[in-house]
């Protein structure tokens, strides 16, 4: 099979059967074998019913239904494990990335040789203040810790090589930072295409604002990950050094500066250096202590899924 589209969506209804036409006719006219995975992450409205429809009349469209909302990572990742395509495309469910841009995005994968290809909505039409500055800041940002250099690491719309979306672990939040994941998993070829943003036409927005302070946090713990993930100690290991170190070298010298040098001065317990030397040296141990519970979990780390699927569709 040439192409897997994966759609996670919530409460969609109105954009669904449109959307679903669209890309149609465009596999159609360029002659590619597909499947469509729709991802129904828990909706309310009456998006699952529509799948369901769909996929009667059209067997190239397959659904899963999540038992409850378990958030955009996991739907993609459900999708990821069950694409069967040579190239797996994501896009919003919102009408807002356009299907033509899926030929462009194929061939790219396939003769270009990226191993991942990630839509640059260039022109946005969304608000500036709620959205596009935010967006620029939170971009840059990921570009400095992660050293992938896209503009727009949370377009819907990429595309990958299927082994790409097999060997990455897309959960928690973390479909900001796929192609980060990516680049962590090996695969550096990383490309970026401009595509087509369109206003949102039906329904409402599902992300607010606390997207950025989770994106941001995000953003510190794949830093983390990705530099210190398997070898927790070699951060925690070296702070609790260097801090224990400078408590050490402090306490030694308000000791030896009391016993020879200064005999009459106050007592070490008097000093506020006394304290600080102490702080330092258990905050170090601390950290030292925490690099090894790190080294420990890191051992015992079960792969457990974090979704439940309630319904499958023409799998
Ligand atoms: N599976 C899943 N999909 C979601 C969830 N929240 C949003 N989505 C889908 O993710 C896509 C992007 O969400 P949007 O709300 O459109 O986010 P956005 O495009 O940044 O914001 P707008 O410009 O207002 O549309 C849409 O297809 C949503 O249906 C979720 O919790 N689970
Ligand atoms: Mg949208």
């Amino acid at each position: 099979m040439n192409i897997s589209v994966v759609i996670p969506l919530l409460n969609e209804q109105d954009s669904l059967i449109e959307l679903h036409d669209w890309i149609a006719k465009v596999m159609q006219s360029n002659r590619f074998s597909y499947e469509i995975i729709f991802i129904d992450d828990g909706s309310v409205d009456k998006s699952w019913d529509i799948i369901s429809q769909i996929s009667k009349k059209d067997t190239h469209v397959k659904g899963i239904r999540f038992l409850k909302n378990f958030g955009k990572s996991q739907a993609l990742h459900a999708g990821f494990e069950k694409a069967t395509g040579d190239v797996v495309i994501t896009m919003d469910a919102d009408l807002q990335d356009s299907p033509d841009e899926i030929p462009e995005l194929y061939k790219m994968i396939q003769e270009g040789g990226f191993d991942l290809v990630s839509g640059w909505k260039k022109k946005r039409y969304d608000s500036v203040i709620a959205k596009n500055l935010p967006s620029k800041l939170f971009n840059w940002a990921a570009r400095k810790t992660s050293g992938v250099k896209l503009h727009d690491f949370n377009c819907g719309l990429k595309s990958y090589q299927n082994n790409v979306v097999k060997h990455i672990n897309v959960n928690g939040e973390m479909h900001r930072y796929i192609p980060v994941l990516a680049k962590n998993a090996g695969f550096i070829k990383i490309g970026e295409k401009v595509v087509k943003h369109q206003a949102r036409k039906y329904g409402e927005t599902k992300f607010g604002m606390d997207r950025f302070i989770h994106g941001f946090l995000d953003l510190i713990t794949i830093w983390f990950l990705s530099r210190f993930g398997k070898r927790p100690m070699h951060l925690f290991g070296a702070l609790g050094v260097i801090m224990f170190a400078i408590g050490f070298a402090f306490s030694f010298y308000i000791g030896i500066d009391k016993l020879f040098f200064n005999t009459t001065a106050r007592l070490i317990t008097e000093r506020p250096g006394f304290y600080i030397a102490l702080s330092t040296m258990i905050i170090g141990t601390q950290f030292f202590v925490a690099g090894f519970l790190g080294e420990l979990i890191l051992r015992n780390k079960p792969d457990k899924k974090r979704y439940l699927v309630k319904e499958e569709l023409n799998f």
